[in-house]
């Protein structure tokens, strides 16, 4: 098999109808962060047992095509000792690895972050494939104020995550490009509408540059929202018709899915805003999908909360939101299918 067949391959299992990826490669801070919420100690072992949790869910590939993993979760096995990523393989989903090693400041562009880990991803690749992984991912974060990100902040970010892709795709990994327009703050729709766009403006360029093959590649982004800190909040029309504008600007239709991230919103939130984006747009160029982290895992988490007899409903309220995010996928979502189930 060629590096292009394996790209291939891949990308033709990431946009089977009905499905969408699930997140779930939050890094140490973040996990511990997340189970602190919910009152869980976060180690070695209580991430395992979550982590297993999830991928054992029955029926979880009717609507998942892949999981993100975290490093560590690539390592680790399932009670039964198999391998956590062979788990998945069972399960007919697809693994893949988050390979960032998360943000510093970028000097010279005052309040801007840019992300590291390029130095010896090729050699990380080659181990992670030989471990299960087929795609990686990788998020580029910018942060939103009247100056910020700063042009520099726009050009780097776009730089890093376009060199990224390109050694994924020459490591035959398809690469799922982040780049996260954050809801913090107190910005309105229309300034996150202009980030989004010259960010997305920039990251395609970048691409461009460097040669990546847009025909295997996932497109991760944030939807356009007003600022947390900037209420009310906008109908899933008002967002699905902006996020729509900004994409159809600047996502060339070779792309083949565009995977968003949920950023902050509510799991009802984010499945809403999908769905109305997939009504409005029957004739888009590309999949329209999910690839949550918190609006798909905060239902299961909080009813875990790391004891052994909540397993069976955390792992129906995973499918559940599984279930209604690939209605979402095809704007058949509907909020009365949350009050039946
Ligand atoms: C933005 O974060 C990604 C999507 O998650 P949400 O749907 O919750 O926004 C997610 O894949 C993220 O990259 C991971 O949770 C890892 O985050 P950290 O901060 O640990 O790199």
């Amino acid at each position: 098999m060629t590096t292009r067949d394996e790209l291939e391959a891949t990308i033709a299992r990431i946009v089977q109808p009905g499905k969408g990826i699930v997140a779930a490669d939050e890094s140490m801070p973040t996990i511990t962060k997340r189970f602190k919420a919910v009152g869980i100690d976060s180690t070695e072992e209580t991430r395992r047992q979550y982590r297993q949790l999830l991928f054992t869910t029955r029926g979880v590939s009717e609507f998942v095509a892949g999981f993100i993993l975290f490093e560590e979760t690539l390592g680790q096995k399932a009670d039964d000792g198999t391998p956590l990523a062979e788990v998945l393989v069972r399960q007919g989903v697809l693994p893949g690895i988050k390979v960032d090693k998360g943000t510093t400041p970028l000097p010279n562009a005052d309040g801007d972050l840019i992300t590291q880990g390029l130095d010896g991803l090729s050699e990380r690749l080659k181990a992670y494939k030989v471990q299960g992984a087929r795609f990686a991912k990788w998020r580029e974060v910018y942060g939103v104020t009247d100056r910020n990100p700063t042009p520099l902040g726009i050009e780097a970010n776009a730089e890093v995550l376009a060199r990224y892709a390109a050694i994924c795709q020459s490591e035959g990994i398809v690469p799922i490009v982040e780049p996260e327009v954050l809801i913090d703050g107190d910005h309105t729709l229309e300034r996150c509408h202009e980030v989004s766009d010259a960010v997305l403006h920039a990251v395609f360029s970048a691409l461009h540059r460097h040669g990546v093959r847009l025909e295997c590649m996932v497109l991760k982004p944030s939807m356009v929202l007003p600022g947390k800190g900037h209420p009310p909040k906008a109908s899933p029309e008002v967002v699905a018709a902006n996020t729509l504008e900004v994409l159809r600007r600047n996502v060339p239709a070779a792309v083949p899915t565009i995977n968003f991230l949920s950023g902050g919103q509510s799991p009802e939130e984010a499945t809403a805003n999908l769905n109305a984006m997939n009504i409005m747009a029957p004739d888009k160029p590309w999949v329209l999908s999910f690839s949550y982290a918190r609006a798909l895992q905060d239902p299961p988490m909080k009813l875990w909360v790391g004891r052994a007899e909540n397993v069976r409903a955390a792992q129906q309220a995973f499918y559940q939101r599984l279930k209604m995010n690939s209605l979402a996928r095809d704007g058949k979502y509907r909020v009365e299918l949350e009050k039946a189930a």
